[in-house]
């Protein structure tokens, strides 16, 4: 039986990832930080077939118990302040948490068990102010937020290990994935959400801010089996995960609504609060070498995500309407 950590198991790609490998016979090992109040929201349908670990990313000494307790033959660094917008608020937490506790990882893995292979989760928000298009492996990163930043930081080191020391470490460069278990503040679960509440009568507008910025928006449960098989391979190597096709914000919106059957422009209030100190226009990416190397693909396209995730959000919305009226 092959063993896994996960650190950030209780996020989106977390819980996916968990249930992918739980499905192929795994020992899954997830590392969680402590809170006052737990939230296993997105794992809950799984809690008890994971062996839970604690751990913070910004603790070594922890980092280094939990591979230690786990054992384990692949680690997956998923972890992360992952929201761009809040990174310019919280700047140094962000380069804590989603740069410097990339090396924190990567040492304990290194000290404790180098075999195993490693999975770093890098971003298409390191292309940023994109210097061609479509991006793929070798397009220079130009990143525009303290979060784009840090990442690039977790990128480099990476590679840094898997150069200097032999490490079997990789680098997924994936680009925007969504799914219901997306969290509230995204974009895609914003507008699915905020749909719903209108649709029932629990809201009268949704305020956004860029309805211009482009996106290459896929499924995270199709995301997360590029993240396995690129530990797969004979050799450690970095991949560009993505859809191929870009959409704005604005098309996105509209999609929603229109699901539902109302106008979006009746709805949608533009509203300055959300527009960022600086913007990524447009994320397009090519995942020609991963289709080719690895085999992989989708299985959801856009249409069918944004249908997915609003009627979750209705039905999750319905059930808590009928709850509080009775
Ligand atoms: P997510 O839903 O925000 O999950 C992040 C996870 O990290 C949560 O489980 C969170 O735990 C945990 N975490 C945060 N700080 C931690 C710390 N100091 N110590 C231990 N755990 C900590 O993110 P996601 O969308 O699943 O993304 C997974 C990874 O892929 C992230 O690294 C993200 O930056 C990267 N990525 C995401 C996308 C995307 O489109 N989703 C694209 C490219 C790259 P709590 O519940 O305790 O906060
Ligand atoms: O959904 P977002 O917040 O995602 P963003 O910034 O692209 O980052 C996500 O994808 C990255 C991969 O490229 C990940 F690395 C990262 O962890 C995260 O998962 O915003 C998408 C777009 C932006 O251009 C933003 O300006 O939507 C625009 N937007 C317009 N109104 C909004 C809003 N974004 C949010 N969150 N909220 C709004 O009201």
């Amino acid at each position: 039986m092959k063993k896994a950590l996960i650190t950030g198991v209780t996020g989106q790609d977390g819980s996916y990832l968990a249930e992918l490998l739980l499905s192929k016979g795994y020992k899954v090992y997830g590392m969680r930080r402590r809170t006052s109040t737990p939230n296993f929201e997105n794992v809950e349908h799984i809690k008890d077939q994971i062996e839970w670990v604690s751990g913070d990313l910004t603790d070594l000494a922890s980092l280094i118990e939990a591979v230690r307790l786990s054992d384990p033959d692949e680690v997956y660094n998923l972890a992360a302040q992952s929201f761009v917008a809040a990174s310019w608020p919280q700047p140094l937490a962000t380069g804590q948490i989603t740069a410097l506790s990339v090396t924190n990882m990567l040492e304990a893995v290194r000290l404790v068990k180098p075999s195993a292979k490693f999975y770093q989760a890098s971003s298409s928000e390191m292309f940023g102010r994109v210097v061609e298009t479509p991006q793929k492996e070798t397009t220079p990163f130009y990143p525009r937020s303290p979060y784009g930043v840090a990442k690039v930081y977790g990128h480099w080191i990476t590679v840094n290990y898997r150069e200097s020391y032999d490490m079997f470490a990789c680098s997924g460069i994936l680009f925007n994935h969504e799914s219901p278990r997306r969290g509230i503040e995204f974009v895609t679960r914003k507008v699915t959400d905020g749909v719903a509440r209108i649709k029932l009568g629990l809201a009268t507008e949704l305020r956004l801010g860029n309805l211009d910025a482009k996106r290459d928006w896929g499924f995270a449960g199709d995301y997360v089996k590029a993240m396995w098989l690129m530990l797969q391979q004979d050799q450690p190597d970095d991949f560009v995960i993505s859809t191929g096709e870009t959409h704005t914000v604005e098309e996105l919106v509209k999609v929603a609504f229109e699901y539902v059957g109302l106008d979006w422009k009746n709805y949608v209030v533009l509203d300055e609060k959300y527009v960022r100190p600086a913007e990524v226009d447009l994320l397009l990416g090519d995942c020609s070498k991963a289709k080719q190397v690895l085999g992989w693909d989708l299985e959801v396209d856009f249409e069918q995500l944004v249908h997915m995730m609003v009627d979750s959000d209705m039905k999750r919305l319905s059930q808590y309407k009928e709850m509080v009226s009775i």
